[in-house]
C-alpha cells in the first residue's frame, strides 16, 4: 500500500507504563477555552520574520498555514505542491483561508496547530503529548498485530470505521464514507480501548523526533524498548535542514491511490512549526501522574 511501509519497520517489541488518553482530538470548541483563558496565539496567526526565513521573499512573510485544495484534473501523484498551498490568513479559526470559519465546527477537530501549539495546549491542560509508542499502542485498542485499528478488515459487513478518500485522489472526494473532508469528532465507532479517530479524519502530533532509521535501531538493540521516547534528533533525509516530529493516525486524505496511512503502524512526520488542514493532535497523562493527585 502506498507509503505505508517504507519507515514503518523492522517490527520490534515496545512496553508502554499506563496512561490515559483523550479519547477524541482535541475540538475547536476546547482549543477556543485554552485560547480565551490563556490568549495564546498560534505560529499560524503570527508574522513570519525575516530573522526565521531569511531565504523567504519578503511578500511571503505573511501569517497563513498550509491548506489542501482539489485539483481541477487528474495529475501525477509525485508532486504535492499540486494540492498544497500556503493560504495567507488560513489559521484555526479560518481554516480554509480569511473566508472561512469555524461556525458551527465545535465538534471538528482544530486544525493548523504546530507542535509549540500543541504543546501549550497539552501544558495549559495539565496533560502532554503522546509519544509516538503510546500513540501506537493506544490506536491498536488490544488488537495487536491487526492492520488497522479496528481489525483486518477494511470495511468489516461494508461498516465504513474510519474518515478518509474516496473516488479519485485529489481531484474528487466522493465522501462514500459519509464526509468529504474533515468530519466533526467520534463520528465513526472507538477503538477497543474507547478512543474514536485513531485512524482517518486528521493527523496527530506525537512528542518523538522523526527519524526513518528510528526504528531500525530499536530492533538492532534487540529486547523490548521500555517508553521509547524517540530518537535525540530529528532528521529526514528528504528534506535535511527541517526539524520533524512524529505525526500518526493518517487523515480524511488518506486512500489506497496515493498514502494509505489510516493503516495502523504507520508513519507521519511534520515540519514542527507548520500546521495544516488536516493536522491535529490530543493529549494524555500518565497514569502514574494521575494516580498521584
Ligand atoms: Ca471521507
Ligand atoms: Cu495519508
Amino acid at each position: 500500500m502506498p507509503m505505508a511501509l517504507n519507515d514503518a519497520g523492522p517490527t520490534h517489541r515496545v512496553r508502554v507504563d499506563g496512561f490515559w488518553m483523550d479519547k477524541t482530538a482535541v475540538t475547536n470548541e476546547q482549543f477556543e477555552k485554552f485560547v480565551a483563558a490563556t490568549g495564546y496565539v498560534t505560529i499560524a496567526e503570527r508574522m513570519p520574520t525575516k530573522e526565521e526565513f531569511p531565504a523567504a521573499p519578503r511578500e511571503n512573510l505573511v501569517a497563513g498555514s498550509v491548506v489542501f485544495a482539489p485539483t481541477d484534473h487528474e495529475v501525477p501523484l509525485n508532486d504535492h505542491l499540486q494540492w498544497w498551498s500556503y493560504v495567507k490568513g488560513a489559521n484555526w479559526r479560518h481554516p480554509l483561508g480569511p473566508d472561512s470559519d469555524i461556525k458551527g465546527k465545535e465538534k471538528y477537530p482544530v486544525v493548523h496547530v504546530a507542535y509549540p501549539d500543541a504543546e501549550a495546549y497539552a501544558k495549559w491542560a495539565d496533560k502532554r503529548l503522546p509519544t509516538e509508542a503510546e500513540f501506537e499502542f493506544a490506536a491498536r485498542g488490544g488488537l495487536p498485530g491487526k492492520t488497522y485499528v479496528w481489525g483486518n478488515e477494511f470495511r468489516p459487513k461494508g461498516k465504513w470505521m474510519a474518515n478518509t478518500w474516496q473516488g479519485k485522489f485529489p481531484v474528487k472526494d466522493t465522501g462514500n464514507d459519509g464526509f468529504a473532508g474533515i468530519a466533526p469528532v467520534a463520528k465513526f465507532p472507538p477503538n477497543g480501548y474507547g478512543l474514536y479517530d485513531m485512524a482517518g479524519n486528521v493527523w496527530e502530533w506525537c512528542s518523538d523526533w522523526y527519524r526513518p532509521d528510528y526504528y531500525q535501531t530499536l530492533a538492532d538493540k534487540g529486547g523490548v524498548a521500555i517508553n521509547p521516547q524517540g530518537p535525540d534528533s530529528p532528521f529526514d533525509p528528504a528534506e535535511p535542514n527541517e526539524k520533524k516530529r512524529v505525526h500518526r493516525g493518517g487523515s480524511f486524505l488518506c486512500n489506497d491511490q496515493y498514502c494509505s496511512r489510516y493503516i495502523v503502524g504507520t508513519r507521519g512526520k511534520g515540519e514542527v512549526n507548520t500546521g495544516t488542514n488536516h493536522l491535529g493532535f490530543r493529549c494524555v497523562k500518565s497514569a502514574q501522574e494521575t494516580a498521584n493527585r
